[in-house]
């Protein structure tokens, strides 16, 4: 899979590093061909070029608008070398190929930076360049396409070793190629978004498919749009809303939080959210029992919150559903009677997706950094009974290890630091968000007796729960807590340099504890 150079084509903008390698290729005897600006630096220097014009016989035209976009140079480029058709064809048009590109763009981005005028900018749209640049990764079985200028110390040292490109090289110049292509027409589009204003909010394109434009972000101040990715999988983005008001950014936001939470269990399961938290989750026998248990669980947060179902609603779950303030209500689908009992309520919106995210499904997170953004795959991780190690003198119970499972589920969904009781197949007290771990298991003990109160209980619904951390245990008193708040067993990743004080504690209290080896930070 070596190609040796015998032609190369040289068009760039900027000229770093430039003469040292062209006069590199020039002294393997590679034939270079360049455009106006760069020909003429080469030529200076002293090494031999052709220009393009006089290697194609066209003129640069239209104020060098057209340099390079004709069919011997594409050709060129884009020929296959192992294809008997494509070589007649490059012989009989008299298509020399082009073995190595080495291109970069007019500045777009700066030209943009520096505040230019509308006509300016314009001008700045390299149209070329991308064509060149393209053609020659997609043929990167026979080109090599160098698109910055420190990518050429190292394709140097490997033509010097080895008299060529290899296969491999190519295939990481043109994946580059196509990020660099990638990135500067987004940068394009998101000027020109910035330039026709209208409805538009400024400064908002990002590489995405424009599915609504927003009233406001998180706040009022903000501005907010709502882009699709195009994979078409279910979920918010691909919803129809039946019914109520326009949805907000922070009723997606929530939404989709509740949407993922609750397709990740098989029972008929309910998930209500608030703040892009769960307040209460649970899997029942049918829609209706499994709302019971997930209000129960906070009663007071719920009020106004998101719910989303993980089965078509029926009559008796839209009527129970209904009869709090709810927001927003998603689910796959819901029956012609459900759908008229919400109805009744013209601000709430349903949305109906026709189907369940695949909680197991890869996928891709974003977000943005000052300046850039942090990508990672989805937490699609999930453990089952036979990777949990037990770890204490008591093995949990059948039950127990059914809510064990559950409950580090649900964990999933909850902002770090999470702990999550539950006790038949529902969450029974649920600490999101804060700095320490014990103060989540402290809160959401408080939260567990909070609602044993409202339900007219005297003992919290924690007593006799099951309890799961999203991280490990880094000392004993996080445990400690949660066996005071009358937990049995404890599902945790494990790995704290202090695990054995933790199993220690464990086993003093009684507790059963599986460990998973995985973790599920939220942020
Ligand atoms: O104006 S273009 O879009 N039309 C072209 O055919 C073309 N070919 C190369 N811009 C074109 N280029 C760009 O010219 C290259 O991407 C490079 O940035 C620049 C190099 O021009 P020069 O060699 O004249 O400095």
């Amino acid at each position: 899979d070596l190609v040796s150079i015998r032609r190369a084509l040289i068009s760039v903008h900027d000229k770093t590093g430039l003469v040292d390698f062209a006069r590199f290729l020039a002294g393997k005897g590679v034939e270079i061909l360049s455009t106006g600006g760069t020909a003429r630096l080469l030529r200076d220097s002293g090494i031999a070029v052709t220009e393009v014009s006089d290697h194609t016989g066209f003129p640069e035209i239209l104020d060098g608008r057209v340099k390079t976009l004709v069919p011997q140079i594409h050709g060129g480029l884009l020929g296959r070398r192992d294809d008997a058709k494509h070589v007649a064809q490059m012989e009989e048009h008299r298509i020399a190929p082009i073995d190595l590109l080495v291109s970069n763009l007019y500045p777009f981005e700066a030209t943009v930076a520096k505040g230019a005028s509308y006509e300016e900018t314009v001008e700045e749209i390299d149209i070329g360049g991308p064509a060149l640049t393209r053609a020659a990764a997609k043929n990167h079985a026979d080109v090599a396409v160098v698109t910055h200028p420190g990518q050429m110390a190292e394709l140097q040292a490997e033509i010097e070793q080895t008299g060529g490109t290899s296969l491999a090289t190519r295939k990481k110049l043109a994946a580059a190629a196509f990020s660099r292509t990638a990135a500067y027409d987004t940068a394009i589009s998101t000027w020109f978004a910035q330039k026709l204003e209208q409805d538009f909010p400024p400064s908002l394109a990002v590489a995405g498919i424009l599915k609504q434009t927003l009233r406001y972000g998180e706040n009022p101040h903000q501005q907010a749009a709502f882009y699709t990715d195009g994979s078409n999988r279910p979920g918010i983005a691909t919803a129809t809303q039946v019914q109520g008001k326009e949805l907000s950014f922070n009723n997606l936001n929530d939404t989709d939080a509740a949407f993922e939470c609750v397709a990740e269990f098989d029972q008929p399961s309910i998930v209500i959210v608030k703040h892009a938290n769960p307040c209460g989750v649970a899997s029942a026998g049918s829609m209706a029992a499994a709302w019971d248990l997930a209000l129960r669980c906070d009663p007071v947060s719920a009020f106004g919150g998101i719910v989303a179902a993980n089965r078509p609603l029926d009559a008796a779950a839209a009527e129970k559903i209904s009869a709090i303030f709810t927001e927003v209500v998603v689910a796959p689908d819901a029956d012609e009677e459900a759908k008229a009992i919400f109805a009744r309520k013209k601000n709430l919106r349903l949305l109906l997706t026709g189907g369940l995210p695949d909680a197991a499904a890869p996928g891709r997170i974003i977000r943005s950094v000052s300046g850039g953004f942090l990508a990672q795959s989805r937490d699609a991780g999930r453990v089952s009974a036979e990777t949990l190690k037990v770890v204490t003198k008591r093995a949990p119970t059948e039950q127990e290890m059914a809510d064990l499972l559950f409950a580090f589920r649900v964990c999933k969904h909850v902002k770090s630091n999470a702990i999550v009781y539950a006790k038949g197949g529902a969450t029974v007290g649920i600490g999101a968000g804060q700095m320490s771990r014990v103060d989540s298991a402290r809160i959401a003990a408080w939260k567990s007796a909070e609602a044993a109160k409202a339900a007219g209980l005297t003992a919290p619904l924690a007593h006799g729960s099951v309890v799961a951390s999203d991280a490990f245990f880094p000392f004993a008193d996080g445990l400690q807590a949660a066996a005071a708040a009358g937990a049995t067993a404890v599902i945790q990743p494990g790995g704290s340099i202090r695990d054995n004080e933790v199993i220690a504690a464990a086993d003093e209290a009684g507790l059963a504890m599986v460990l998973t080896g995985m973790r599920h930070f939220r942020h």
